[in-house]
């Protein structure tokens, strides 16, 4: 268990969004995942919170640093990337670890096409930002220091 002095937030991060600031600037910005995780430690740091920050392309990993966290932190901050679309494998973990998980989207999937419009973690996530961003990062965390 936590201890209630604790603010632990991991950031995890899906699929592909290793290669942010390479490609699609126009959608996705031009901010590295690397300056993101910067801007991300930088604010933490301000609102005494401590930051896991993560990615990786692979769903089953994603689903081993979610159950990861359920024991070490307090709250999660994820961008699932394409898998917010299709998997019910993440609606499961992110029910059943009971953390509060806030979803963010750099882009608002809801202005893009329609497979982008359903998303299988919205229903079990604490809430959800997206379309503006890295800023996106920054105002979950300001969510994330209230819990
Ligand atoms: O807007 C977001 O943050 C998304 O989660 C990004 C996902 C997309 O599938 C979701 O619908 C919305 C895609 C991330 C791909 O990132 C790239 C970055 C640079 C170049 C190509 C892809």
């Amino acid at each position: 268990m936590v201890e209630s002095h604790t603010r632990r937030v991991l950031v995890l991060n899906g699929p592909n969004l290793n290669l942010l600031g390479t490609r699609e600037p126009g959608v996705y910005g031009s901010a590295t995942l690397a300056d993101i995780q910067a801007m991300v430690e930088k604010r933490a740091a301000e609102l005494g919170l401590s930051v896991i920050f993560r990615q990786s392309n692979h769903e089953g990993q994603l689903i081993d640093w979610l159950h990861e966290a359920r024991e070490t932190c307090t709250g999660v901050i994820f961008n699932p990337g394409a898998y917010t679309h299709t998997s019910v494998a993440l609606y499961d973990a992110i029910k059943a670890i009971a953390l509060p998980v806030i979803e963010v989207h750099l882009s608002n999937p809801h202005a893009r096409e329609p497979f982008r419009h359903r998303s299988f973690v919205s229903p079990v996530a604490k809430g959800v930002i997206q379309g503006f961003g890295p800023l996106g990062y920054i105002l979950a965390l300001e969510a994330a220091a209230q819990f």
